[in-house]
């Protein structure tokens, strides 16, 4: 029997990441931080007993664990603590961790801080309001501006209250955790319920469903999961866990024939729910989690309905289906009970072509060729390289003698894949609207996306104006990441909307739907009222690495939570009509 240690694997992580963090306010180099990283992680993913794996001394067959990090692990588990953490700690006082906390403060310039006697959140926004910070390389009077909204959104975070994720994070675990339920034998069904299966951009926790005959048993099985870090509740249908990041789980275990209405039940949303059970009033039936039944004479529920599907569902209600994506009670009830289908809403095969994909002429962390065989491998038609424009200096934009270069290489690369690469651009709109690079050299782009990467604090008079102005500019352009928003981060900037899809409604323009799980952007609501007026779109990744090209199915379920229909995006057609649909001049 293995010892019990002083610490679970997820404190031994957390302990694993103060380390690296620790080690990079030292200046230590990136290889050695991220060891810890890798090591944090390894530990926290664990399939089996940390007690047992250290009794057996098998750490060292971990992935990403060497010698040294199964040293610190084990004496980590052992004492609770350790030697090289302490020491760490002693030298950096606990005032310096939170300073990396604040948006804008790299571990370089937490430590010119330090120099300068700064060692504290309340000293940083000290010396910020008193300009002590003038003068000092590095730190401009835009710098000191930024710090201190940097410092109030800081101090702003719930405490204890509602924390929300970014839906990436959330169904990167998720998704594993439901495979894991799905291996249980007793399983029948199992799903991802709640704001996670409707692909809302945060989620508070994630919700599963699941239809058994044993319920005791999935839940025995449910805890087991490699990364559950406390069981908070276990009753007979309803069990609650935290994981190891902190996020919550809620499972609910039903018999399997009472499965789908409890699937859609927690499917939400609470809005969408409210309305149909409204709907279902009128009928003469009654929704619940429990199913449909049949209202009798008295007002009491009477026989339950036979309910094999949520198409069933809405099929009973007299409405057409409505996917999870659009369940949030804004518009999609009304359009379903007037007999709107959604079987044509935008499905992740209709894409055809990647949009706005950066390499590493511009910020991004992959070759041209690169890009262009990942794409090829994803079975893409055509894919455009969009690298930032001259004003995006501190991105590396491409100035137009480096332009030439740039052809040359997609040229070279179109040689060896099928993939059919465009040459494009992501333009500043510069403050004034107007695009970078001039019109003759706009012209001979293939491809043109338009965003605003700075100056986004203007008055919503002058940024409206200023959108307004880029989007009738005569070339044809999307318009990319539209509002800026950074989810969790920063709000979308003030501008008026409306005003700004009338001007694209009548103009050579497009809106861009940013698959980023950080953006996605524009948001659904402003989606639907720029499809009324007939607009068109593209679902893009932004991608800035290969890797990145898989957030394409962000984009494409942020485009299904719009109601965009395959008809809708330009990048759902053939390569030739794409490019015709495009092209600027
Ligand atoms: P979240 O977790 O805040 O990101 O959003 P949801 O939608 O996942 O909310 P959650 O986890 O509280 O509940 C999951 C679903 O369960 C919700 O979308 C609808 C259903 N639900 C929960 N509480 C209620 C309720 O009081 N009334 C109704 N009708 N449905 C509820
Ligand atoms: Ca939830
Ligand atoms: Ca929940
Ligand atoms: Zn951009």
């Amino acid at each position: 029997m293995a010892d019990a240690g002083k610490l679970d694997k997820f404190a031994v992580a957390r302990a694993l990441r103060e380390m690296g963090t620790l080690l990079q306010l030292k200046g230590e180099n990136t290889f050695k931080v991220r060891a810890y990283e890798n090591g944090a992680n390894a530990i926290e993913r664990l399939s089996e007993e940390l007690a047992t794996v250290i009794a057996e001394d098998r750490l060292e067959d971990i992935k990403g664990i060497g010698a040294s990090m199964a040293e610190k692990v084990t004496e980590l588990f052992r004492t609770g603590t350790s030697a090289v953490l302490e020491q760490l700690r002693k030298e950096l006082p606990p005032g310096i961790v939170e300073l990396t906390q604040i948006p804008g403060l790299g571990p370089k310039k937490v430590q010119k801080l330090r120099e300068l006697g700064i060692a504290s959140v309340a000293e940083l926004a000290t010396a910020c309001q008193t300009g002590a910070l003038r003068g000092v390389t590095g730190f401009g009077e835009k710098t000191e501006q930024k710090l201190l909204e940097g410092i109030k959104r800081h101090q702003a975070k719930p405490a204890g209250g509602e924390q929300r994720t970014l839906l990436v994070q959330a169904l990167e675990v998720g998704e594993r955790l439901l495979a894991h339920v799905r291996a249980c034998k007793d399983v029948v069904h199992a799903d991802l319920a709640g704001s996670a299966r409707r692909w809302r951009e945060t989620v508070a926790d994630l919700d599963i469903v699941v239809g058994t005959d044993n319920a005791e048993a999935v839940m025995a099985h449910f805890v087991r999961f490699s990364q559950v870090a406390t069981v908070d509740s276990r009753g007979g249908t309803k069990c609650t866990v935290i994981l190891g990041n902190g996020l919550q789980v809620d499972l609910r275990a039903v018999p399997p024939e009472d499965y789908w209405t409890a699937l859609h039940h927690f499917t939400g949303s609470k809005a969408h729910h409210v309305k149909l059970r409204g709907l279902a009033r009128e009928r003469g039936l009654t929704i619940s989690e429990w199913g449909v039944n049949l209202v009798d004479s008295s007002g009491k529920a009477g026989d339950k309905l036979l309910v094999e599907s949520e198409a069933d569902l809405y099929k009973i209600l007299g409405m057409e289906y409505i996917p999870p994506e659009m369940r949030e009670d804004d518009g999609e009830i009304e359009d379903s009970l007037a007999g709107g289908t959604t079987d044509d809403l935008l499905k992740l095969g209709d894409i055809q072509g990647m949009v706005h994909c950066h390499t590493v002429f511009s910020d991004g962390k992959n070759t041209v060729a690169e890009m262009a065989r990942a794409a090829d491998a994803m079975g893409m038609k055509y894919l455009t390289i969009t690298d930032h424009s001259p004003t995006a200096s501190y991105a590396n934009g491409v100035q137009i003698d480096r332009l030439k270069q740039q052809w040359d290489e997609i040229a070279a690369a179109q040689e060896s894949v099928k993939v059919k690469l465009l040459r494009g651009t992501e333009s500043d709109i510069l403050g004034d609207g107007a695009l970078d690079y001039p019109d003759a050299v706009l012209e001979t782009f293939d491809v043109i996306i338009a965003s605003i990467h700075s100056r986004m604090k203007m008055s919503e008079d002058e940024m409206t104006k200023r959108i307004v102005t880029a989007m009738r500019q005569p070339v044809f352009k999307i318009w990319g990441h539209a509002l800026g928003r950074l989810l969790l981060e920063r709000d979308p900037f003030a501008c008026r909307v409306e005003e700004v899809l009338d001007a694209i409604a009548e103009s050579r323009a497009a809106i861009e739907v940013n698959g980023d799980p950080h953006r996605l952007d524009l948001e659904a609501k402003w989606l639907r009222r720029a499809k009324q007026r007939g607009i068109r779109f593209v679902v893009s990744t932004d991608a800035h690495s290969t890797a990145q090209l898989a957030n394409l199915r962000f984009g494409v379920a942020m485009a299904r939570r719009g109601g965009l229909r395959q008809r809708d995006v330009l990048n759902a057609l053939p390569f030739a009509k794409f490019r015709e649909a495009v092209r600027p001049a």
